[in-house]
Order: structure tokens, then C-alpha cells, then sequence
């Protein structure tokens, strides 16, 4: 797999922090580096101790590589090491040890619905990318309110909680706001939505993300699904509206020229080839 880059961004989002800069050359840990030297930075919203993020090492030693209760401790990436009782990165250096923004050490899960439907002008007729003239795929995006960037509407998988429950519910709070619905409204979102999400939808992508949050102890591991309304009667015709961690939320044209969040336009390639869609 190719060397993280977002994992490196010079400034760590959020904050005044920069990273160790790590060349290419460096990234992997069996590559000896006695110079390195990570800044060590987690952020005052973690350190807070809220019920999402782990308590410090040294008061505190959890399973990992386990199901360590209901926090799931198991990279999609297969075992990873433990060097002076903290996880180490499994795609190797990021310029700064600690956890930064994230709340547990060593994986932290997330799951991202990508809802698509085909391109339509006024008429309802398909619309052809006029280069590629391949038909064009357009996605449910969101702006992120932490770094500005589009996204997928991607959320973290609660302890307990099953991959299938976080894709319907990240895209019900973030893309639907159903946050802020009165319970009528809510249960109008959901019954909408769900024939959608029950189908069992395309595995696009499992393991690691290229996320600018990244440390050396601490990661993202994101399972991509894609739901594809295929007609444009279902999911295409909700009210979209941003809510919780999304600012703006609309439909997207999928277009390998639209730069992204992490690695979500890695996840779009994959559905555009899988529909020999455009890219
Ligand atoms: C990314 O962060 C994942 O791909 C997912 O989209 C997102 C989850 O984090 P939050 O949106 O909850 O911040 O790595
Ligand atoms: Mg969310
Ligand atoms: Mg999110």
C-alpha cells in the first residue's frame, strides 16, 4: 500500500501543533530513524475523558487486538505491535505520538455510507461525462465542519454497535438531520430511508484511512459501503439537510477532480469502476 499523506499534513488540524516531517523513506517502522522524534500532542477535548475516548496510558492497559468488552480493539489490517504499551500506526510514522483529536488508542472505527444515484438533466435523461462519455454517478456529500473539506457522511461505530447501524445512522444525522426532527418526522426519515440501507449494499472498501487525524498510537479503520438508487425514486427524492458535524450537505457529481476528505475519493474510484461510471 502506498505511504500515507494526510497521516503527515504539516499542522495538526485543530490545533498549533506540526508534525515531525517524515519523509516517504521514513514512513515504515522497519526503517531505523534514530533522529525521529514525534511531537507528543492529544487534544484538551480528549483529554477532557468524554464517554467516546480511552483514559491515558499507565492508569490504564486494555486489550488490544480484542474485542476489549464492547470496544472493539481489532484492526481490519491484521495484528499490529505495542511499543512501550502504546499501539504503533500500522502504516508507520506520522510526526506525532499521543492521540490527537482521537479518542481511543490503536483503531478507532468508523463506517461511511456513500448513498449514490445516476446524473439526470431536467428531462430525466441520463447525463454523459462529455471526455469519458461514461454516464455520471453523483453521491450524497457533506462539508465538514471541522476542516472545511467535502466528505462522506461518515461517522464512528459506537461500542457495541453493528457496522450496518452506524451507515443508516451517520447518514440520518449528518446528511437528513434527523438530530433535530420532532419524533413524527424522524420516524418519517427512517422509514424512508431504511429500505435503502437494509439492502445489503456493494463492500467498497475495509481497513485503513488516510486521515488527517492520524498519529503515530492512534487511527482511522473505516468499513465504505455503497447504496445506489439505481431508478433515482427512493433516497433521490429526501430533502437533504446538514446536521451534527456537517455544515452543507448536497448532491455531488462523482469525478476523480473533486478533491476530498482522507481517503474518500479512493472509496469513489472503486464505486465509479464497480458502475462503469465516470471518473
Ligand atoms: C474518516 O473519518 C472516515 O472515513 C469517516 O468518514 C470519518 C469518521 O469520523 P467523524 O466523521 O465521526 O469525525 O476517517
Ligand atoms: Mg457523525
Ligand atoms: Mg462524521
Amino acid at each position: 500500500s502506498a505511504p500515507h499523506i494526510k497521516a503527515r499534513c504539516t499542522v495538526y488540524l485543530g490545533s498549533d501543533k506540526q508534525r515531525f516531517p517524515v519523509p516517504d523513506d521514513k514512513v515504515s517502522w522497519a526503517t531505523l530513524w534514530p533522529e525521529y522524534s514525534p511531537v507528543n500532542y492529544t487534544a484538551p477535548s480528549v483529554l477532557k475523558k468524554p464517554a467516546w475516548a480511552d483514559p491515558d496510558i499507565g492508569s490504564f492497559s486494555p486489550r488490544f487486538n480484542s474485542l476489549d468488552g464492547s470496544v472493539d480493539r481489532r484492526s481490519h489490517e491484521g495484528d499490529y505491535s505495542i511499543q512501550d504499551g502504546r499501539p504503533l500506526n500500522p502504516r508507520g510514522r506520522t510526526g506525532l505520538n499521543g492521540r490527537g483529536l482521537l479518542g481511543r488508542w490503536g483503531p478507532n472505527h468508523a463506517a461511511d455510507p456513500i448513498v449514490t444515484r445516476w446524473k439526470q438533466d431536467s428531462t430525466g435523461k441520463r447525463v454523459s461525462h462529455a471526455v469519458s462519455k461514461r454516464p455520471v454517478l453523483q453521491f450524497v456529500s457533506i462539508k465538514r465542519k471541522d476542516c472545511g473539506e467535502w466528505a462522506i457522511p461518515g461517522g464512528m461505530v459506537d461500542p457495541g454497535e453493528l457496522v450496518s447501524q452506524t451507515l443508516q445512522r451517520e447518514f440520518s444525522e449528518e446528511a437528513l438531520n434527523s438530530f433535530q426532527a420532532c419524533p413524527e418526522e424522524r420516524k418519517k426519515i427512517y422509514e424512508r430511508i431504511s429500505k435503502l440501507f437494509s439492502s445489503p449494499g456493494f463492500q467498497v472498501y475495509k481497513g485503513y484511512v488516510d486521515d488527517p487525524r492520524n498519529t503515530d498510537n492512534s487511527w482511522m479503520e473505516t468499513v465504505a459501503v455503497n447504496f445506489h438508487d439505481e431508478l433515482g425514486d427512493s433516497v433521490s427524492e429526501l430533502p437533504l439537510q446538514a446536521g451534527d458535524d456537517a455544515g452543507q450537505v448536497s448532491w455531488c457529481d462523482v469525478d476523480s477532480s473533486q478533491p476530498l476528505y482522507a481517503s474518500h475519493s479512493h472509496f469513489l474510484q472503486i464505486v465509479a469502476e464497480e458502475r462503469h461510471a465516470h471518473w
